[in-house]
């Protein structure tokens, strides 16, 4: 087989850079370890940024989102004493969209079926070769059948359990990391959601995350010791434990019922340097992992898409390298930052087991700044909203 650029992992980054290249006539095959449905199975991002909106939309995917997204002009941080409003639109001027990961995807996989693209999925034992050299390819077995798919360009979007960054020879990478003490229990419950925005909860009972999909399907997530297993929560004590984090106002009038999915996600800080290695190029969570906290994982594998695809257009068209060799210096800047965001909020917004009580009161503090002073959250809407590119 041969391509152009052969794409490893058939999730939002992957597809979306296979759509965005197809469009300007270069070819790609996208290798996907998992079936479509396992891939679409998946309850992860609820937040696009603004950023995303217009990548999508510049893919030729906005249709649906358009009409089905919710925009979000503001969201709330709570404690046991304030619930904070940060109006995105007064202060930063725009909004965000309520469109959930599975559903970015389904549109991904459907725009691409409808141009033809070569997406494979069900691929196993995928191995990178000559990525530094001047003939790289792909071996993989498909369908019991090894192969090898030579290229101009290789692409690792596989998720931060994929094989690309791992083909970086260890002396030619570094990583940056921080692992939380905590992780994240999140239920997916068809029930009217909470509140009509996005309530991010730190209460003397730890976080919470009252968010939604639609106004029938709720999502919550509420902090939970990495030791736990999801089999230990029920749905009452899911219930009961959210309510006790979120303000008494809001947990009184909330609606519950059975959860559909319900499911726990360490949390971690971790970047990848640098992003490329000869004709190889990491995007997305194979470069990099945020904390959800600042809602910053799938939109900033979204932005490394926009600093790589027009890149990869000029070198595979016209010869020109200096998009390809930009990129990584250029997507490392806003990783960095919304690394720093995701940190930040996560740090702000979580209890940490051993804390001391000087902890707790900058926690406190910070709210309080937060309710008195416009500058402090416009810094949180402009992070919230997404970076300029
Ligand atoms: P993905 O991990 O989505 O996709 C990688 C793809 O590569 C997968 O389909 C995988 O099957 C495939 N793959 C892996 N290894 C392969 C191999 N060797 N060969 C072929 N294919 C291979 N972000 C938010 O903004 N908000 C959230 O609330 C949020 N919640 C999350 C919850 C969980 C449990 C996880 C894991 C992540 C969450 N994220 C969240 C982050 C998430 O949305 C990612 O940022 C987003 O999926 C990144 O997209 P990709 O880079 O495409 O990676
Ligand atoms: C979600 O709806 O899944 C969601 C929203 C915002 C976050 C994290 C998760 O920060």
């Amino acid at each position: 087989m041969k391509t152009q650029v052969a794409i490893i992992g058939g999730g939002p980054s992957g597809l979306l850079l296979s759509q965005l290249l197809n469009r300007a006539g270069v070819a790609t095959v996208v290798l996907e370890r998992a079936s479509r449905e396992h891939v679409l199975s998946r309850i992860r991002a609820g937040v696009l940024e603004t950023g995303t909106v217009e990548m999508l939309r510049e893919a030729g995917v906005g249709d649906r989102m358009a009409r089905e997204g919710i925009p979000h002009e503001g969201c709330y941080l709570t404690d046991d004493d304030l619930m904070v409003r940060i109006n995105f639109k007064e202060l930063t001027g725009t909004s965000v969209m309520v469109y959930g990961q599975t559903e970015v995807t389904t549109d991904l996989y459907a725009a691409q079926d409808a141009i033809g693209a070569t997406i494979l999925h069900g691929v196993e034992d995928v191995v990178i070769g000559d990525a530094d050299g001047d003939a790289p390819h792909v071996m993989f077995t498909h369908g019991g059948q090894r192969t090898r798919l030579d290229c101009d360009y290789v692409v690792g979007c596989d998720g931060f359990h994929g094989v690309s960054r791992a083909t970086i020879p260890q002396d030619k990478r570094r990583a940056f990391e921080r692992v939380y003490p905590f992780g994240w229990l999140g239920v997916l419950s068809r029930t009217r959601p909470a509140h009509e925005e996005l309530i991010y909860a730190n209460s003397s009972n730890g976080f919470a995350l009252a968010s939604m999909r639609s106004e029938t399907l709720s999502r919550y997530y509420v902090q939970v010791p990495l030791t736990d297993k999801v089999e230990e929560w029920s749905d009452a004590r899911f219930w009961a434990v959210l309510k006790s984090c979120l303000p008494s106002e809001v947990a009184d009038a909330m609606q519950t019922g059975p959860s559909i999915e319900k499911s726990i996600a360490p949390l971690r800080s971790f970047v990848n340097e640098p992003l490329r290695w000869g004709r190889l190029f990491l995007v997305g969570d194979a470069a990099h992992i945020v904390p959800p906290t600042g809602a910053k994982g799938l939109n900033l594998a979204v932005s490394d898409v926009h600093y790589l695809y027009q890149g990869l257009i000029d070198a595979v068209t016209r010869g020109d390298t200096r998009g390809i060799d930009a990129y990584s210096d250029r997507a490392l800047v806003r990783i960095w930052k919304a690394m720093r965001f995701s940190w930040q909020m996560t740090t702000t917004l979580h209890r940490f087991d051993g804390e001391d009580s000087f902890a707790a009161q900058m926690r406190k503090a910070t709210l309080r700044h937060l309710a008195q002073s416009e500058t402090a959250r416009r810094d949180l809407a402009e992070n919230y909203i997404g970076l300029p590119y």
